[in-house]
């Protein structure tokens, strides 16, 4: 396999400062190494850089840094484009604002290559507002609407070359879904398993019937992995945590099963805040769950003490 590692240093999309350092840590956790180690070849694409744009104001007085996001998600969206001709991109955020560019930009290279692109989105959040219904009014919280085409990003959001269809998009570990967007999520499609359904069925089952859909059709996989999937006692460096998520191994789990499906053509590792680590933790513990979804097995894996 061809990784294509590329930093997007966004952090407008969040509430707090610090999401801009996600790239740096994750480099300097070793990332490039991991994967060289499981055979890969590793490019380091370097580093997106936002392009101005002029928004005109937006009624909701609460949206914050729309015109940053713009830039960002115009930038990011054309990176990701470029980056997705061949190999398998993996962007390393940046909060999660960042995925507006990327699934548009995946969305538009599996459409040039005549297949559909299935979304499989790890996180305690949907982030399924639109620019009309977020009160927080931080961007992060509508990436995955804009991606699916949901009413209320024209004229302000870049318009899309191919929105995703909703019913392809999987959401696992929700555990914090505002009500604007679980009235969206249902109408829209979205396969939706929150932590109870986990706790009742196992991630593996759940995870298994996505994966056999995607491949039934010939799919594409973009994987979009927010921290605060996990639960905060393993992955404390995110600026959003809610108690309830993912453990290690669910996590790792997930990855392996992912690695052995095939499917996964790109990846999103998002809102890494490196300031609220704990010793560089959070951001090594996404090294190796990145490791596992490219190939790393529990009987060749290092040993790690902390
Ligand atoms: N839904 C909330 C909002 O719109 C929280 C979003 N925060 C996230 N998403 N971290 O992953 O503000
Ligand atoms: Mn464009
Ligand atoms: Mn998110
Ligand atoms: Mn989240």
């Amino acid at each position: 396999m061809h990784c294509k590692i590329l930093g997007i240093p966004v952090q407008d999309g969040a509430g707090r400062m610090g999401c801009e350092m996600g790239p740096s840590a994750l480099r300097t956790a070793g990332l490039v190494a991991a994967l060289g180690e499981l055979g890969h070849q590793v490019s380091d694409l370097g580093t997106v850089v936002p392009k101005q744009q002029d928004v005109k104001p937006h009624g909701n007085p609460a949206l914050k840094a729309l015109p940053e996001i713009v830039a960002w998600t115009d930038a990011i969206s054309e990176a990701a484009y470029a980056a997705g001709e061949d190999g398998m991109p993996i962007f390393l955020g940046g909060d999660h604002s960042m995925a507006a560019g990327t699934l548009s930009g995946m969305a538009r290279r599996a459409a040039e290559a005549d297949r559909p692109l299935f979304v499989l989105w790890l996180d305690a959040h949907p982030d399924f507002h639109t620019l009309d219904t977020t009160a927080s009014g931080n961007l992060h919280g509508v990436p995955l609407a804009y991606a699916s085409g949901q009413a209320g990003f024209d004229g302000f959001f870049p318009r899309l070359h191919t929105p995703i269809d909703p019913t392809r998009i999987c959401a696992l570990g929700l555990r914090s879904v505002d009500p604007a967007e679980h009235t969206a999520l249902r109408g829209a499609g979205v396969t939706v398993h929150d932590m109870r359904a986990i706790d009742e069925h196992g991630i593996a089952p759940l995870l298994r019937a996505f994966l056999e859909r995607v491949a039934a059709e010939g799919g594409r996989l973009h994987v979009s992995l927010d921290v605060d999937f996990l639960d905060p006692a393993i992955a404390p460096a995110v600026g959003t945590t809610v108690p309830g998520g993912a453990t290690f191994r669910e996590a790792h789990l997930a990855m392996e099963m992912l690695h052995d499906s095939g499917l996964v053509t790109s990846l999103d590792l998002v809102e890494l805040n490196p300031f609220l680590d704990e010793r560089g933790r959070t951001a090594t513990l996404l090294v190796d769950l990145t490791a596992s979804l490219l190939g790393r097995r529990i009987m060749d894996r290092p040993t790690r003490s902390h």
